[in-house]
């Protein structure tokens, strides 16, 4: 649609966009304008997955755009690194400074040139303002690569291993299952569009049964929930293709015609009794035999039994095998056969993108620079020159990401930022952790301020943001800004002047009608109802992979197993609690915390415990705690909570270092080693202490508590 007068006022009108966070639902987002300025933003309700409603955090996208810390002009440091003291500077002047910089570095040569490094991830999830002129601007530097892996690159890897690429059940057939496992996916917080397909199966009878060693707002509405350990649900897998075996709750056909490697995967299922499988879970046996039966029995009455994974369960080192061992599951019980059976970790493998087309790794011409991975930034910026890493991280580019909040093991991370020798610029909307050791601020747009095109990983549609206003202050859009960049490097292939209303169409070529994208801002990618009924899964063997050949190739275990925790409950003496840090509901990852509205609703920085762990540490409801392990130490205010199971606690992600208690979040307290595949990072995989804080003094405890 194009902007439309409404009836309200001839002065206002309403534009189709998108939202851009980093969430499965990609609402397609109208915002309303009125004399060049967007008074209100809702749910687009003729778009299907949309339904006519944004989430709370998202209605507040006025609030955040026009808030009054709005980055608006160029800024340059001026104080000690991290202090974040800026002085303002004219675009000229900040892009001239940063193109002689990074020109002095790339003058050395290909090899110096790889101590550039980008480091972005998907602030906005919209193709154009993330990886397009960006990728193009770093591919012809022939700066180090970044392994995007901080979200979800274990569950993806895993994905693309057993069904050959992150594809599943369409997110509308749920509404027709009569069984929903949820699985790792705290969903009315974090997918709350996928909630509503739920509610209408439940109301068509379906039964609900949530698992997750948090007790959450969604396991609240499910008619079951597992607390299981943090990390053992390859275990939990297991154990129940053990007794789907025991009990012949098979499709045999399905299995002998469409997947590759079930001896091998029947006799290790058969060492998962379920005697073996509740004591690694931390559940009993009849819960282990209960899933089982729920799951089996529904496929035997011919009533499809559907899984919805989130990357919440692939957060600890045998996430990747978690995430394989629950995708082969459908293929047991033959649940593809029917459009509301099967699973969906991901929907983002369907998309017909142009990633070339729009990042042009052509452009590097034969170079081949390393790459470093995102999720180890913290030693990464640390590391001197050697031979096996070759140069010293010496210019660092950031947007779309606050690193200095959201990286594991911050303390390294902010010890890395805070090098003098390290020239860093962050193209940011706000003055986050990561702004404060900058040397070059730079202000981006946001969504109503810029052109850009979504794909989505919870459903399957393209959507298209129509910028509705211009942009505020001096902000330019990323892809702007290193246009400018590339300008001033001397950068003169044409690639660099291609517009973002180009870049939008460059992103699918003639794979959609790019007409309805303009004409209503959606359209929906063709696909079949069930993709897997009759196999045809996308893998090498065109089969599901239960043995995977190529793992076995990497050296890994080539069958599913359960891999136990870096740092399993209990393990440590000094550290026996397992501690995760799922999101806060009204926040995104580290946005929004700053928009004082939904902090409000938020409070202060949370650890949940349990009554039994509070109890024995002297720790009541509102008390100030002290989080640590040998890593870092934490302080926040602890809710004695039944969401909390023995032996597990929660730290509420992701608050502002700044906005915390004491300049620090909870994660100072993760850690920086990977998953068992896609190079991932660990961040419910954490062992750590809780103890009362003596320092803090009850009465202030009490302000600390009515301030919030
Ligand atoms: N409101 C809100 N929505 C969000 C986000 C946000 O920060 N806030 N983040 C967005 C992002 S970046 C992503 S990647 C997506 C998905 O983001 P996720 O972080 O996957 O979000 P959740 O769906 O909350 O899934 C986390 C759930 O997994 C549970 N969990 C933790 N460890 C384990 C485990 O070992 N096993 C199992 N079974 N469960 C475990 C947690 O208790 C939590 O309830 O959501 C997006 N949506
Ligand atoms: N402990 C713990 N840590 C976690 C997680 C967890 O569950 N627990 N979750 C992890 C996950 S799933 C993820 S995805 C990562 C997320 O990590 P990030 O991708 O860094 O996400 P955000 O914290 O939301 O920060 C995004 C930043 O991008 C900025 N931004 C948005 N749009 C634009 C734009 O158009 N231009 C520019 N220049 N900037 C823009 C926003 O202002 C914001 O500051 O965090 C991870 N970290
Ligand atoms: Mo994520």
């Amino acid at each position: 649609m194009s902007p439309s007068a409404s009836a309200a006022s001839p002065n206002t009108h309403e534009v189709i966009g998108a939202c851009p966070h980093d969430c499965p639902d990609t609402c397609s987002m109208v915002a309303t304008v009125q004399d060049g300025v967007v008074t209100k933003v809702h749910g687009n309700a003729l778009h299907f997955h949309t339904h006519g409603a944004l989430c709370t955090k998202v209605s507040r996208y006025p609030e955040r755009t026009y808030h009054p810390e709005r980055l608006l002009q160029p800024m340059r440091r001026v104080g000690p690194k991290g202090s974040g003291q800026f002085e303002p500077v004219s675009w000229d002047t900040a892009l001239d400074d940063i193109a002689h910089r990074l020109q002095t570095i790339y003058a050395r040569g290909p090899e110096a040139a790889q101590a550039i490094l980008p480091y972005s991830y998907a602030g906005t999830m919209g193709l154009v303002q993330s990886e397009s002129i960006a990728a193009r601007f770093f591919h012809q530097l022939g700066a180090s690569r970044l392994d995007r892996t901080i979200c979800a690159s274990a569950g993806a890897e895993a994905l693309t291993q057993t069904l050959g690429s992150r594809v599943g059940m369409r997110v509308e057939f749920f509404a027709e299952s009569k069984l929903i496992l949820i699985w790792g996916s705290n969903s009315i917080g974090s997918n709350l569009h996928f909630w509503r397909h739920v509610q209408v199966a439940k109301r068509n009878g379906a039964k609900l049964i949530c698992i997750d060693p948090r007790k959450t707002e969604t396991a609240d509405k499910c008619h079951e929930h597992l607390a299981l350990l943090p990390g053992t649900d390859a275990a939990l897998a297991l154990g129940l293709m053990h007794e789907l075996i025991a009990n012949d709750w098979l499709d045999h056909d399905y299995i002998e015609q469409h997947t590759l490697g079930w001896d091998a995967l029947r006799a290790r299922a058969l060492e998962w009794t379920p005697e073996r499988t509740a004591a690694v879970c931390g559940l009993t046996e009849a819960q282990v035999r209960s899933l089982a039966r729920d799951y089996g029995e529904a496929m035997q009455r011919g009533e499809p039994a559907a899984i919805r994974m989130n990357y919440g369960l692939q957060r600890t080192r045998g996430g990747g095998n978690a995430v394989r061992a629950i995708a082969c599951l459908p293929a047991l019980t033959g649940a593809w056969r029917h459009r509301a059976g099967g699973v969906l970790l991901s929907s983002s493998g369907t998309f017909p993108t142009k990633r070339n087309a729009l990042q042009r790794p052509d452009l590097l011409a034969g170079r081949n620079p390393r790459t470093i991975n995102m999720s180890t930034i913290g030693d990464d910026l640390l590391r001197p020159a050697s031979p096996s890493f070759g140069p010293a991280v010496e210019a660092l580019i950031v947007y779309n990401s606050n690193p200095v909040a959201v990286a594991p093991d911050s303390s390294k991370v902010v010890q890395g930022f805070a090098r003098e020798d390290l020239f860093t610029v962050v193209l940011e909307h706000f003055q986050t952790d990561t702004a404060d050791y900058a040397d070059y601020l730079l202000p981006a747009t946001t969504q109503l301020e810029h052109w850009d095109i979504h794909t989505s990983y919870g459903h399957t549609d393209v959507l298209l943001n129509r910028p509705s206003i211009a942009p505020l202050g001096q902000a330019k859009p990323n892809s702007q800004i290193f246009r400018e960049l590339a300008q001033r490097m001397g950068f003169t292939d044409p690639c660099f002047a291609e517009d973002d209303e180009s870049l939008c169409r460059t992103a699918f070529g003639d794979a959609i009608d790019f007409q309805a994208l303009l004409d209503h801002g959606f359209c929906t990618i063709a696909q079949p109802e069930a993709p897997f009924a009759q196999g045809d899964f996308p893998s090498a063997s065109g089969k599901c992979e239960f043995f995977s050949q190529s793992l076995a190739q990497q050296g890994l275990d080539g069958l599913p197993n359960y891999i136990p925790n870096w740092e399993p409950m209990g393990a440590q003496p000094e550290y026996p609690l397992a501690m995760i840090s799922p999101p806060a509901r009204n926040f995104l990852n580290s946005t929004f915390v700053n928009v004082k509205s939904l902090r409000a609703i938020e409070g202060q920085p949370l650890l949940e415990i349990g009554a039994d762990d509070a109890a024995t540490r002297g720790i009541a409801s509102g008390d100030v705690v002290r989080v640590f392990n040998t890593r870092g130490s934490y302080r926040c205010v602890a809710e004695v909570s039944a969401r909390a199971r023995a032996g597990v606690v929660h730290g509420l992600g992701i608050w502002w270092r700044k906005l915390g208690m004491d300049g620090s979040n909870v994660n100072e307290l993760t850690s920086q080693a990977l998953t068992d595949m896609g190079r991932a990072p660990t961040f419910y995989d954490c062992a750590v202490q809780v103890e009362r804080d003596s320092a803090t003094p009850h009465a202030s405890k009490q302000e600390a508590l009515s301030a919030a």
